[in-house]
């Protein structure tokens, strides 16, 4: 497979509205982030994602975008944008956007024009349908709660929006979308950016008669995921957004799939394929479902070890050669890691922290780090329901409680802490003064209650931090090809307390052991070989013997 300089890139995740705002307006901003390049660059990462800064009214934080052409006020402008690529690219940072073109905001102009009326030109951009006896053409449910139809009174038709109201989806069949995608795009990359990340992009292509989804609990609405991910025609869309766009310039794709499973992948990445360069794949981070189906991802179950072995396994054996991972174990939308994968008790959280950057970051595949997770961020621990702003979570607690009655505030709440996506967007940590450093105004997002112990001035003091762990970890990857192009051996797959595989390549071999439990226990892998100690989250090596969340690297 010939190299590719993303191969070997270290992405950090940059969720502007969290992350430093500059005008005390309680909203992160990009002077924000111009001003805290310093930082990133210290932690020796190669890209920065900055998700939405588009026009939008901020129905979805950006996620619904009303101009894809101008930066969001509450941002800043597009001169802090041209200032902030220029100052990233002169601290050889790349830059890449977030691409939300599944669907826009109801306020674009797009759609302002094809809800005039049913003959009007961009009637098509989007996807009108009658209704069925009074209802809803189908039985699909919304991922923020309700169905996914919305019914306007203008011109009598329902439209889809597969997330919220005021996010219509976009017709991909319509050539013209597809012509305006690429124009757009286009925009963006002759700015000089570095490339996209695409939001729900194996959702395009939408099945022929959209029929109902299976339903069997008889639930109010049925899940839509399994009728709109990785329809028959996503392929030809990603091949001709390549062939007109992507391949005319030297940058970075990677395509988010929720539920997209390995041979998919494969198609999307494969290096031939001339589709995108790699995926964000679900299977690792959808481990923990709720038993009654109708509560889909709200729960508090632990996530079992041997489920997230066999789920990263297999993506990293099934594209080896073939294809290329992303790695991560958060983001915007997830809990954050060392909450629902580690242990964030004030014993174990930096062990556990450093244990599962190790984990993964000794995978193949392109590393994500989202911000705060160098630090070790936690979950929020929110405890009243007035604390979250999240859309997703604030419609699915009316849907399931309110509504529903599927299950009772207590509950609810235990779930949000577990799953909100608000645990991930609590303001960045940045020291220890009011509100963190983060903002002098009232944060647009309570900050998490820990800021004053875990804080980036902190950790920037102690060359034991997770910081510097995470700062060891990408200086590894960048002088290794081991570590970046080696192949991947699972070791003991039903071994439920400890993770361990090998890497190999050009005659070496790397053996990454990671101890998942608070448990002291023993573990002995290729014990007569001579190996070399290369990275370790305690200051020695005891042998077979693993401590809590002991996570090492051998070289030999
Ligand atoms: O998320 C897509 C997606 O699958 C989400 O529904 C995610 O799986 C879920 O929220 C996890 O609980 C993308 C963006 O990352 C997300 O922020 C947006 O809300 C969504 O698309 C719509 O644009």
């Amino acid at each position: 497979m010939k190299k590719k300089w993303w191969q070997k890139a270290v992405v950090y995740q940059v969720y502007p509205r969290s992350f430093q705002d500059s005008d005390n307006d309680g909203i992160g901003d990009l002077a924000g982030v111009l001003r805290r390049l310093p930082y990133i660059k210290k932690l020796g990462v190669d890209v920065i994602w900055l998700n939405p800064i588009y026009k939008s009214p901020d129905k979805d934080n950006g996620y619904d975008i009303s101009d894809y052409r101008d930066i969001q006020p509450k941002f800043g402008n597009m001169q802090i944008f041209d200032k902030l690529l220029n100052e990233a690219h002169r601290l050889g940072l790349k830059v890449v956007m977030d691409l939300v073109v599944n669907h826009t905001s109801d306020q674009h102009k797009w759609f302002k024009e094809s809800r005039k009326s049913v003959s009007n030109p961009y009637r098509d951009f989007y996807i009108w349908r009658d209704g069925n006896d009074g209802k809803a053409p189908n039985n699909w449910g919304s991922y923020f709660g309700g169905s996914t139809w919305k019914y306007d009174e203008a011109t009598k038709q329902y439209y889809l929006h597969l997330f919220a109201e005021g996010q219509p989806d976009l017709n991909w069949e319509n050539p013209e979308v597809r012509e305006q995608v690429w124009e757009l795009m286009r925009f963006w990359l002759d700015k000089g950016i570095d490339g996209f990340r695409m939001d729900v992009i194996n959702f395009i292509s939408k099945p022929a008669g959209l029929p109902d989804a299976p339903n069997p609990e008889n639930a109010e609405y049925a899940d839509v995921e399994p009728m709109v991910a990785d329809g028959v025609k996503v392929n030809e869309y990603l091949k001709e957004m390549n062939d007109k766009v992507l391949s005319k310039y030297d940058v970075m794709s990677v395509g988010e799939m929720p539920s997209s499973k390995t041979e998919d992948a494969v198609q999307y990445t494969g290096l031939d394929a001339g589709e995108l360069n790699m995926v964000f794949q679900f299977d690792h981070v959808t481990l923990a479902f709720n038993d009654d189906p109708r509560l889909g991802k709200w729960n508090d179950k632990p996530v079992k070890l041997v489920d997230l072995k066999k789920a990263l396994s297999r993506w990293q054996k099934a594209l080896d050669g073939k294809g290329w991972n992303s790695l991560y174990w958060n983001n915007h939308d997830r809990a954050r890691a060392v909450s629902r994968f580690g242990n964030d008790s004030p014993e174990f959280r930096v062990k556990s922290a450093k244990m599962l950057a190790t984990t993964l970051h000794m995978m193949q595949g392109t590393p994500y780090i989202y911000q705060g997770e160098e630090l070790g961020m936690t979950n929020a621990h929110f405890t009243d329901l007035k604390q979250y702003q999240d859309i997703e979570s604030l419609e699915s607690y009316y849907q399931i409680v309110d509504k529903e009655k599927l299950v009772n505030h207590a509950t609810m709440m235990r779930y949000l802490a577990t799953e909100s996506r608000d645990n991930a967007r609590t303001p960045m940590q940045w020291d220890n003064s009011q509100n963190a450093g983060f903002t002098d105004g009232k944060p647009w997002l309570e900050l998490n209650k820990n800021y004053r112990e875990i804080n980036a001035a902190q950790e920037l003091q102690d060359k034991d931090s997770v910081f510097y762990f995470y700062k060891r970890l990408i200086d590894l990857r960048h002088n290794s090809d081991l570590i970046v192009y080696g192949n991947y051996v699972e070791l003991d797959p039903e071994d439920d307390e400890v993770f361990a595989y090998k890497r190999q390549y050009d005659g070496k071999t790397l053996l990454v052991i990671s101890n998942f439990t608070s448990k002291e226990i023993e573990r002995e892998y290729d014990s007569k070989i001579v190996k070399k100690l290369l990275i370790s989250n305690y200051d020695d090596d005891l042998g077979t013997k693993l401590r809590p969340y002991e996570s090492k690297v051998y070289l030999y």
